[in-house]
């Protein structure tokens, strides 16, 4: 059996079984989705929520399913910590080529839906938060053709519903579906499209992957599954879509155009990168016959892990070509503009070459690195933050990098702003914290610790709650300090013999 939306939420079942909550009650896409994976963030809660009733709509949809390292971990086979920690999350994994299967064996082709029938309002589109400028398509990945080099590229592009047929896409930066799309435009042809909406976790792990070169999306997603993602031809373009997705949207970018985007929530938590964005027309949707439209709650944990997860594995291929030992890479979820390095460094110029190749992975979105040594863990705060209080040096050891990042983008720092509020796009900067020691053979004022011997006797179980009467015990006699150890051994072992004077005489 191929590996699917489906086959996956059973394996969450079967091992996890609070980890899915259906709710059949009736729910608004307007914020009353969303509404649930709020409520549960804010206890630290993050099951996945599979809503059968959303008013109005033809579909379920599925929302929170990627928010947990446990859960991605499952869905890729390891655990959590060989997912935050391990060196390249695609080593040891192979690549797999994508197969070719027919519309008879495609699940996602069980019903096609063309003309006035391919509307998007009947899908469970959900308006995520307060200000957003309408639904948003958050989990769909966008496939497209390079007219260039006839490779297939994927990756998730945030979706702002206009109307029934028509919804803009953002691309980012350097994001090559943007590149692919300008080379439609400059022969002013419309950019074939299709959005594969709810799959396999891993699916969507390739689509996000920072997979170099245009395309390879596909295969990447298949070292992620550790099969061969199935495919089969669009309706309305030459476009091989997963056949095992729930829902595929085709349609074309229209070139040429722009409409008014935003605003949308993105995953820093604020109202970012609204404006003028390319518009896709929508031609037909094919699906399941019982199809879960699927939602990454943006704005929330699932956003951001979603974005960090593929990240950390790229800073962590790049970073560890540059120093001799990188030790651990963690983006925090809370703050995904940061990233912590740590290494076994050897020489001084190791921390910087590790946060430039960190930089340079992700330019678009970090924009501080901390640099820690090999005895701190990246993913306890408290150690980071203790690192840069004991071992990094402002004046010596941090450094600005002007011009780095934007103009404009996600974050609001990108922006010059005059005494009436108007706001233009500029330039920002970005910084490396080195919160490493000084390289050998300097030698560093050594770190305290009990020694873990005596840790290992202390055994929590012989402590008991102190009595409301408590009362200490008296003075005992301490043993003899000359004439060698009292015959029972230790304090207080009460073998007689003289008592040793109460201090020890100094040297
Ligand atoms: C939940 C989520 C939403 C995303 N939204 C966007 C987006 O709106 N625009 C964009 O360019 N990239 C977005 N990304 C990042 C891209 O999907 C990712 O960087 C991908 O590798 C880009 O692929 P490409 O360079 O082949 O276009 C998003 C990622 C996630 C996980
Ligand atoms: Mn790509």
């Amino acid at each position: 059996m191929s590996k699917d939306l489906r086959s996956f939420l059973a394996e969450v079942v079967a091992q996890r079984p609070d980890d899915v909550q259906v709710v059949d009650t009736p729910v608004d896409p307007r914020f009353g989705i969303t509404a649930w994976g709020a409520e549960y963030e804010s206890r630290n809660q993050y099951p996945a929520f599979l809503f059968t009733n959303v008013e109005g709509r033809a579909t379920s949809c599925i929302s929170n399913l990627t928010a947990t390292w446990e859960r991605m971990a499952l869905a890729l086979g390891t655990d959590v910590h060989t997912l935050q920690t391990s060196t390249n999350l695609n080593e040891g994994r192979t690549l797999h080529e994508p197969v070719e299967v027919s519309a008879d064996e495609a699940p996602v082709k069980e019903i096609i839906w063309t003309g006035d029938d391919a509307d998007l309002d009947r899908l469970p589109i959900p308006t995520h938060n307060h200000a957003d400028g309408g639904p948003y398509l958050t989990a769909a990945v966008g496939i497209m053709r390079d007219p260039l080099t006839e490779e297939i590229n994927a990756g998730i592009y945030r979706h702002h519903v206009y109307d029934s047929k028509t919804m803009g896409v953002w691309f980012f930066g350097s994001h090559h579906g943007g590149t692919i799309y300008r080379r439609y435009e400059e022969k002013m042809e419309g950019a074939p499209i299709a959005l594969a909406i709810g799959h396999h976790p891993g699916f969507l792990m390739g689509a996000v992957s920072r997979v170099p070169g245009i395309g390879g999306e596909y295969k990447a997603a298949g070292a992620f599954l550790d099969e061969s993602v199935e495919l089969v031809r669009a309706e309305t373009s030459d476009l091989m879509v997963p056949a095992r997705a729930e829902i595929i949207i085709e349609g074309f970018i229209r070139p040429g155009e722009r409409v008014e985007e935003g605003p949308f929530a993105e995953w820093p938590g604020l109202y970012v990168a609204g404006g003028p964005k390319p518009v896709i027309e929508v031609t037909a949707i094919t699906m399941r016959r019982d199809a879960i439209f699927q939602d990454i709650q943006s704005a929330g944990q699932e956003h951001r892990l979603m974005g960090a997860l593929p990240r950390i594995a790229s800073v962590q291929a790049n970073v560890s070509k540059v120093v001799d030992e990188l030790t651990g890479v963690n983006i925090p979820l809370h703050s995904r503009m940061h990233c912590y390095v740590s290494i076994k460094k050897t020489n001084d110029g190791e921390p910087t070459r590790a946060a430039f190749a960190a930089l340079n992975t992700e330019p678009e979105n970090l924009r501080m690195i901390i640099v820690v040594d090999d005895d701190i863990d990246v993913h306890d705060e408290q150690a980071v933050s203790w690192a840069v209080g004991t071992r990094f040096d402002a004046e010596h050891d941090f450094q600005v990098i002007p011009h780095w990042n934007g103009p404009a983008g996600l974050l609001p720092t990108n922006w010059e702003y005059d005494e009436e509020g108007e706001r233009t796009a500029r330039m920002s900067s970005a910084c490396i914290v080195d919160a490493t020691k000084p390289a050998p053979p300097i030698k560093y004022p050594d770190r305290a610790y009990v020694p873990i011997e005596a840790r290992e006797e202390v055994d929590p179980a012989v402590a008991t709650n102190m009595p409301a009467d408590f009362t200490p015990p008296p003075v005992r006699c301490p043993p003899p300090a000359r004439g060698g150890p009292p015959p029972g051994g230790g304090r207080g072992g009460g073998g007689g013999g003289p008592p040793p004077p109460p201090h020890r005489p100094l040297p």
